[in-house]
């Protein structure tokens, strides 16, 4: 068993300014403040913990590199990388698109090393180099579709490396399973009319996007039925996650019969996350990464690539993705410290209304053929 495990340290130097979410603006009370909520430092705090642990003596550690201008023009159309190359000469640097996502001089260069992670990651898996592996990139990337960066997110990184697994490697068939707590409308928009990737996404009902994510929205064409959505009410705990898990996703890969499983893993879902209102632990991610490896076991020979998205809890995203990796690797070294706070907070069985919205995603998993 061999897990593959990426990070680079100029990761940790991308520059989020001194804007909190909206740039700062003391004129309407918006302060500066010396970290943007989606900051570096939670990543690199991960990637310390699965140093400082010794998690990183299980891991084969694999080395970025940049993706090329080609390979991101598989998913992004000319003017985005353009534009995103231009601002990122600036003095100051620019933003992805949507005034929230900033990024400092020499930005484009970092979020062609995060497209270039999860490329390597990836590749290392389809040619049976690692069993499976963990990408621990940053920027994040699912919500950008082809034309422009949105939500932290400049290129869509694990699209890209989808794209290069489909069109070079020949892969024939991918399923992407986006459980980032925001919905992953990026990487539906990107690949909304192709059957050969089936896009999932286990979200907070109406989080961010706002008015995106709704069971409704299937895919186009050929690709009808290859994108299935899961809303999960506010208050979803691990119960909710795994029941999900369980009785859509993991039906849905089976229907689907994937050659490759990459998994878009954001761990905003956990329950000290600013930015969204689940109750996830760091078991709800042993557990979901647990069902996800044992599915692609079955049913493409355990080749799972998982690259990071969101998350943005300095004090908690680095147990949940380290509970990630210790799954992936199948070794566990280290209990989680936080649990005691979390895991005994009320909310962690499956709800009724939690149930009822799973139940009614998977009726979608008849639409995948
Ligand atoms: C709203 C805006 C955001 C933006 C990004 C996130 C999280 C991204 C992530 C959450 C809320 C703007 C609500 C701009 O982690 N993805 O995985 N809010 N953004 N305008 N408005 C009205
Ligand atoms: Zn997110």
């Amino acid at each position: 068993m061999t897990t593959g495990y990426l990070w680079h340290e100029l990761y940790g130097w991308g520059d989020t300014g001194s804007a909190p979410l909206f740039p700062a603006d003391p004129g309407i009370g918006l302060q500066p403040i010396s970290h943007h909520v989606a900051h570096a430092d939670t990543k690199r705090r991960m990637h310390e913990l699965v140093v400082v642990s010794g998690l990183i003596d299980h891991l084969h550690r694999l080395q970025p590199r940049h993706a090329s201008e080609e390979e991101l023009l598989r998913a992004h159309t000319p003017e985005h990388v353009e534009r995103i190359q231009r601002e990122s000469r600036q003095p100051k640097g620019g933003d992805a698109g949507d005034g929230i996502s900033p990024f400092g001089k020499g930005g484009y260069e970092i979020a062609t090393l995060a497209a270039g992670g999860a490329i390597e990651v990836v590749d290392a898996v389809v040619q049976g180099r690692i069993d499976n592996g963990y990408a621990l990139v940053h920027p994040c990337g699912h919500h950008a579709p082809a034309h422009t960066g949105m939500g932290f997110c400049v290129f869509n990184n694990a699209a890209v490396a989808v794209k290069r697994a489909r069109e070079v490697l020949g892969v024939p068939k991918v399923a992407v399973v986006d459980w980032d707590v925001h919905h992953g409308n990026g990487t539906q928009s990107i690949f909304w009319d192709d059957p050969s990737v089936l896009t999932i996404s286990l979200h907070q009902d109406r989080c961010f996007p706002p008015n995106s994510g709704f069971g409704s929205e299937r895919g186009e064409g050929a690709g009808h039925g290859y994108n299935l959505n899961i809303p999960m009410p506010p208050g979803t705990g691990d119960g909710g996650y795994l029941y999900a898990t369980e009785n859509v996703i993991v039906p849905a890969l089976r229907a689907f019969q994937p050659d490759l499983v990459v998994v878009a893993s954001g761990m905003d879902p956990n329950a000290m996350d600013p930015l969204a209102r689940q109750l996830v632990t760091s078991r709800g991610f042993r557990g979901m990464t647990q069902l996800v490896l044992d599915v692609a076991r079955e049913v493409c020979g355990g080749k799972v690539a998982m690259v990071q998205e969101g998350g943005y809890s300095p004090y908690y995203v680095p147990f949940c993705g380290y509970a990630c990796i210790e799954t992936l690797a199948g070794v566990q070294l280290m209990e989680d410290p936080l649990f005691p706070v979390v895991g005994g907070m009320y909310g962690h069985d499956l709800e009724p209304h939690q149930k009822a919205a799973c139940d009614q995603a998977a009726e979608l998993v008849a639409g995948i053929g």
